[in-house]
């Protein structure tokens, strides 16, 4: 996999370096061929590069620009429209190679199975690997509608992987009761509702440990957050969710890389689900990439 082919759409705002000299690797996973609900996240990391531009290059909360990080927008992996199986065999490769080359992984989704082939090409690379899940949602399911690839089985794939003691879920509010049984049964541990307040109590507990975070769009509000596939309403402001990115910067858990999925432009009228994603991306990379 080659990652300085020249890339001709829109980058995210800032992106000058090569990918050579960056430690950070901004790409997007193009993917929505397993949704239960409505399509259209394939096209949210084109979207949040697009409105980036908005954005200031300067984080008050974190009194960081975008200059203080290498990094380097790789555009979008281009992955077969339809397969999901050579999808997920795609992106696993393209982050093992990342990691190769000792990049820090920062994803944009689509959908949220793409996380699963990143998380597991991660947990390769750290074994005493922990993740950090905030989600609208369990994702712990087995299979839908007898199909194991589909976007709400990517955490129980994960969990099973590596342990579910090391997956920690934040914000949920929906799910099967029996996807709350497993987790409660196997040890992984479930903050529902909340994120930030758990978050704080999590934390210390994982000092040291090299820790993935995914972040599902819908974690938030659908007041805040309308352009996503599997609205639930419910959730945190993007100022929690912001105060939890941060929280997780101010820590001594060592994260390694991270991802923002499920975004679906098409049905974000007025675009304030894009424009918080491009936030979002920028206080990830300036707060957890040191
Ligand atoms: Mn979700």
């Amino acid at each position: 996999m080659r990652f300085d082919e020249a890339y001709s759409g829109n980058v995210f705002i800032g992106s000058h370096k090569s990918y050579e000299e960056s430690k950070v690797v901004l790409y997007g996973m193009p993917m929505d061929w397993t949704v239960s609900y409505r399509p259209g996240s394939r096209f949210g990391p084109t979207r949040i590069r697009e409105v980036s531009i908005g954005l200031e290059e300067y984080s008050p909360y974190l009194d960081r620009e975008l200059e203080d990080v290498a990094y380097f927008d790789a555009g979008d992996i281009p992955l077969p429209f339809g397969n999901p199986q050579r999808s997920i065999d795609m992106i696993e490769e393209y982050v093992d190679d990342l990691l190769k080359d000792d990049k820090f992984p920062l994803g944009m989704g689509g959908e949220h199975l793409v996380s699963w082939p990143v998380m597991k090409a991660m947990a390769k690379k750290y074994p005493n690997l922990a993740i950090i899940h905030m989600d609208a949602h369990t994702d712990l399911r087995v299979e839908y509608e007898g199909e194991p690839l589909s976007h709400s089985t990517p955490i129980r794939k994960i969990a099973e992987h590596i342990g579910p003691e090391n997956v920690y879920s934040f914000g949920i509010r929906s799910g099967m009761k029996e996807e709350f049984q497993w987790a409660k049964e196997n040890g992984m541990h479930i903050s529902k509702f909340e994120v930030l307040e758990p978050l704080k109590e999590i934390l210390p507990k994982l000092a040291g440990r090299p820790v993935y975070v995914t972040i599902d769009i819908d974690v938030l509000d659908p007041a805040h957050a309308p352009g996503t596939g599997t609205v639930d309403a419910g959730g945190i402001t993007s100022k929690e969710l912001l105060a939890s990115i941060h929280e997780i910067a101010h820590s001594n858990v060592n994260v390694v890389g991270g991802d923002l999925v499920e975004v679906a432009p098409i049905y974000d009228n007025s675009e304030q689900t894009a424009n918080t994603a491009s936030k979002l991306i920028r206080e990830m990379m300036l707060g957890w990439v040191k």
